[in-house]
């Protein structure tokens, strides 16, 4: 897979408008990335009440719901963690960001953080991430980044993508799929394979850094590893370029700034 240098940020452009996402190596310190993590773990380990998001709902650590050995996906790491703020917003994702949305800076919509792959089914994010706070923002301009924290392959459950698949018509999740997610996956792979759109799978390694576009599809692979429980440690934000001075869609929530960038979080 092609990797980009950090300071080739207008090749990287030209090749994510093609592909639907790009890859930058050494994009962040690797100790960065582990000192993240211990503030991921010490906060779930002294009942900071980080929230996570399980098939639908939601729980608060340390009410934890594990699924086997697995940890479901923490939603607000940001909103307790400061390295999480530093980590959404790095210079990698302000400098490619500004770049795709004409100078504009970019907005944190939300991050999820995981220690093992998700498994989740492929799918486009643009009709799944509508943060009520958020609710009018342009879809057009949605944008994921996915921050490997440690290595990952088909072993620990490597994510799995779809290049070119963000060109593709599709239907959104709430076109006829009632609740049935499955048929959704089912309807995201149907159109990617008959376009000839064939999955393959993101072999990472520390201070990589995926981005990819809000209509693309992608998955959380499978983990292969047939008798441990690796770990596939990855910070996932969702970004919109949201103009300058507009607030929140929710009063209970509000747009403030970090760094000169700007996140939405919860008021206290
Ligand atoms: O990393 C994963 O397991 C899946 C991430 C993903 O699909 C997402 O956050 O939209």
């Amino acid at each position: 897979m092609k990797k980009f240098e950090v300071d080739q940020i207008k090749d990287a452009i030209s090749y994510f408008n093609e592909n639907g996402y790009v890859v930058f190596r050494n994009s962040f310190d690797v100790n960065e990335g582990e000192s993240f993590w211990s503030d991921v773990e010490n906060a779930l380990n002294n009942g900071t009440p980080l929230k996570f998001s399980h098939y639908g709902k939601i729980y608060t650590n340390p009410d934890v719901p594990l699924e086997g050995f697995k940890i479901p996906r923490i939603i607000d790491a940001e909103t307790h963690i400061e390295s999480a703020r530093r980590m959404m917003l790095h210079p990698i994702v302000r400098n490619f960001l500004r770049e795709l949305y004409d100078g504009q800076e970019p907005t944190c919509l939300q991050t999820l953080t995981y220690k093992y792959s998700s498994e989740q089914g492929a799918h486009s994010d643009k009709s799944l991430v509508a943060p009520p706070y958020a609710s009018s923002y342009d879809r057009e301009s949605l944008t994921a980044s996915w921050f490997a924290i440690e290595a990952s392959d088909e072993r620990n459950g490597a994510l799995i993508i779809y290049p070119g698949s963000h060109r593709l018509e599709k239907r959104p999740i709430h076109d006829g799929f009632g609740d049935d997610y499955g048929a959704f996956v089912k309807h995201c792979i149907d159109v990617c394979l008959e376009a000839g759109c064939k999955p393959i799978s993101f072999r990472a390694e520390p201070g990589d850094v995926l981005f990819w576009h809000g209509d693309f599809v992608h998955a959380g692979g499978p983990i292969l590893a047939p008798h441990n429980q690796p770990t596939r440690r990855s910070l996932v934000c969702h970004y919109a370029a949201i103009p300058e001075g507009k607030g929140s869609d929710d009063p209970s929530w509000e747009r403030v700034p970090f760094d000169g960038a700007t996140y939405f979080r919860a008021c206290a």
